[in-house]
């Protein structure tokens, strides 16, 4: 298949990179010393496009590749792909869900519990020596027994979450844009609603315009003085600003956050405060699972240029393409 040329727009996996490079002429946008004239010379001869959340793949890039037919991204969010302009362009989008689901259940679930009962601060106590020195590290307030959990975005890693709730004993509730058939779990059409009647708000939703700072001020004010939140899906769904003045002045017990509005950067006041928790993006982080993440994203490429269509569109791009 050397004859189709391939982009990928930042370094991707070396399980990525060997695949595509064996079958395909691959290009390299991240090593264009002068992105212009790059783009001016392969961009028509370009097919499709590996992409991931390094960078914003939005119509003013996918517009170089007049050719291009699809866009593989690596993640199941793919809030950097504009997938609205590639739905109107023609252009098939897609992404790498079901095999990271029950990787960032699992990571999400940790997170919970190294929240609440305050895992890695009594681990941090340790660690400085204090347990020998001062005693024992102090009784959490906080506790999973008897709480409910309010799942924001009930989809397959909400439902995988909601599934090992359950197992811990949680009563689980969930919002969404609207309620799901044969789903054991109640309803709440508001989110304010939701967070007024959970302890613990997960957040699993997905970026972009439609989530944005949707986790405000008022959503963090009704979860209350001895509510959590979790948040494993996207930093902007919460108003970062706003959840660093809820945790400085008590309005919420305590955060667990695995994702940032602007990352790798995480605000200094997050860091310097003890009741919460930071992880640097690991939701699907082990080699398992990004591994099948990345023979995804090749294999969604090598199955369209084979004619055979993307084994993954996303919602926007469906397929074969509504006409
Ligand atoms: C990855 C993710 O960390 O799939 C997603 O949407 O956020 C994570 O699984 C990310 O895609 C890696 O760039």
């Amino acid at each position: 298949m050397k004859e189709f040329e391939v982009l990928v727009t930042g370094r991707m996996m070396p399980l990525v990179m060997e695949q595509l490079e064996s079958r395909f002429t691959l290009h390299k946008l991240q090593e264009a010393a002068d992105r212009d004239a790059f783009l001016a010379e392969v961009g028509p001869r370009i097919k499709a496009v590996a992409t991931g959340g390094h960078v914003r793949t939005d119509g003013a890039l996918l517009s170089r590749l007049p050719n291009v037919g699809i866009v593989a991204n690596f993640g199941v969010g793919y809030d950097s792909v504009d997938a609205g302009w590639a739905g109107q362009h023609g252009v098939v989008v897609t992404n790498t869900p079901d095999v990271l689901t029950e990787e960032v259940a699992d990571t999400c679930l940790g997170l919970l519990l190294m929240t609440v009962r305050e895992l890695s601060a009594s681990e941090r106590y340790l660690r400085a020596g204090r347990w020998e020195k001062d005693g024992p590290y102090p009784l959490t307030h906080n506790t999973l027994r008897g709480k409910t959990v309010g799942i924001l975005a009930l989809g397959r890693i909400g439902k995988a979450i909601a599934t090992r709730c359950e197992a811990f004993g949680l009563t689980v509730v969930y919002h969404g844009r609207s309620e799901q058939k044969g789903v054991p779990y109640r309803y709440y059409p508001t989110l304010v609603g939701m967070a007024q009647a959970s302890d613990i708000l997960i957040s699993v939703a997905p970026g972009g315009q439609d989530t944005f700072h949707i986790i405000d001020a008022e959503v963090l004010r009704a979860l209350g003085p001895k509510g959590v939140l979790i948040n494993i899906g996207r930093g902007t769904v919460v108003d970062e600003g706003a959840l660093i003045n809820a945790l400085q002045n008590k309005v919420i017990a305590g955060a667990g956050l695995d994702v940032f509005e602007k990352e790798p950067h995480v605000p200094p006041e997050l860091i310097a405060m003890d009741h919460v928790v930071l992880l640097p993006h690991v939701g699907s982080a082990s080699h398992h699972t990004r591994n099948l993440m990345g023979q995804l994203v090749v294999d969604n490429i090598v199955s369209f240029l084979s004619g055979k269509g993307p084994i993954t569109p996303v919602a926007e791009t469906p397929w074969p393409p509504k006409r």
